[in-house]
């Protein structure tokens, strides 16, 4: 069989919150061999590559994908066809180079990532091997400890909650499967205690439950409820925390619990909360632009707690380069949209590791049943992956993945 890329397909399909996202066939010698479908956030960063919307407002409230989609079977898809398609380095630079702009704005993230993901899965195939085996090589796989965001607040949820993920990380255990177990019990002993309260009622767009609470600090202590209900101890599951704080940082303040503080006064609250509770990372602490208080904090609490950069790095090179230079996080989210390829997801997880970072792999809060980040978190040795609350398809399709993955791999380490 030929490794050459024969030709590409794409078309509209729908994400879990019933807008149009992208999803791309790669075909090779004539025969569908990789198929991969696009993600789509809510709290976005400002320095996130450009996903194309056909901003007609008469259609999907302007959400359409169609000018990504023909992006990808009218210039990428000539661009692309001749091309060994496990030379994925020179499929994405090609891409990029077609773009040329330095956002993706002109062919679109959206559209870069669907190809970029469907090659890697023809490749795999290609080759006859897992993805995730294709993406590790000789290096073997490592199963990463899930973050299970089992409260949702902030903009996924209709809630009065600021901080937008309170996730439980099963980190004391010796397997996956027993680590997701312990991660999925707490989910259920939640819904008890919220039950109990009265405070039981829809789910956010993660999957996990969405009360109102009387303040943010309220649901660390209902994390530790989930965590003692299910029958754990705090020393074998932690939290972690998504505080999406650019989302409430407006005129140089953080706006929580209907208060506006400073920078350094959030610091000091998180380091209340690390002394109080069992809180092993907090990411986007602070705003995508406040690097003085990323700084601040890290001096403050970093060897104590993992600081996670998500709106402050999008997984590009660059913006992480100008953190390691002022030390404003000592991890970082990976979201393959947020920079819009493998390889510079690849680049971007090189840099941080080459610097003691650690990463943490992520879908977005709009996913389909597209399963890619589970491989990926396991080839590339990350070693965290957040993927939501276990409910809803969406969610449960990567831990079902990592299921899967985890008959053929044992390692698995927590970073804690
Ligand atoms: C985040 C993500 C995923 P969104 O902030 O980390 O949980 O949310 O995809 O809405 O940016
Ligand atoms: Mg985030």
């Amino acid at each position: 069989m030929s490794d050459i890329i024969s030709g590409l397909d794409a078309r509209m399909v729908l994400d879990s919150r019933g807008n149009p996202t992208v999803e791309v066939d790669c075909y090779v010698d004539g025969g569908l061999l990789g198929r991969a479908m696009v993600p789509s956030g809510a709290s976005t960063g400002a320095y996130e590559a450009i996903e194309l919307r056909d901003g007609d407002a008469s259609r999907w409230l302007g959400k359409g994908v169609d000018d990504a989609v023909n992006n990808v079977v009218e210039s990428i898809q000539e661009a692309l066809v001749g091309m060994p398609v496990d030379d994925q380095k020179a499929i994405d630079e090609i891409m990029i180079e077609l773009d040329g702009t330095p956002n993706k704005a002109n062919l679109g993230a959206n559209a870069m990532l669907g190809v970029s993901m469907a090659c890697l899965h023809a490749g795999a195939a290609l080759h006859e091997l897992p993805l995730w085996r294709y993406v590790g090589g000789v290096a073997g796989g490592l199963m990463p400890v899930p973050m299970l965001n089992i409260l949702n607040g902030g903009a996924h949820a209709a809630s009065n909650v600021d901080i937008q993920e309170f996730m439980v990380m099963p980190h004391g255990f010796d397997t996956f499967p027993e680590a997701l177990r312990a991660g999925v019990e707490c989910y259920h002993a939640l819904k008890k205690e919220l039950k109990a309260d009265g405070l039981l009622g829809g789910v956010g767009d993660e999957g996990g439950f969405a009360p109102n609470l009387p303040a943010n600090e309220a649901g660390l202590g209902y994390m530790v409820r989930a965590i003692e209900g299910a029958g754990y101890s705090t020393e074998e599951i932690g939290i972690a925390l998504d505080v999406a704080s650019t989302e409430f940082y407006k005129d140089d303040a953080y706006h929580m619990d209907g208060k506006a503080i400073s920078g350094e006064e959030l610091s000091d609250i998180y380091a209340g909360w690390v002394d109080e509770y069992p809180l092993l990372s907090i990411e986007d602490g602070f705003a995508e632009d406040d690097w003085r208080s990323w700084s601040h904090c890290m001096r403050d609490i970093g060897d104590r707690v993992q600081l996670v950069g998500d709106d402050l790095f999008v997984t590009q090179t660059e913006r992480l380069s100008m953190g390691i230079e002022s030390k404003a996080a000592n991890a970082i989210l990976v979201k393959v949209n947020q920079v819009g390829t493998v390889t510079e997801t690849l680049e971007t997880m090189d840099l941080a590791s080459a610097h003691g970072m650690n990463s943490v792999v992520s879908h977005r809060s709009g996913e389909t049943e597209d399963t890619t980040i589970a491989d990926l978190a396991v080839g590339t040795r990350a070693g965290q992956i957040k993927t939501g609350a276990p409910a809803r398809s969406d969610r449960v399709a990567k831990y079902n993945q990592l299921l899967r993955i985890s008959n053929e791999v044992s390692e698995y380490r927590s970073p804690f």
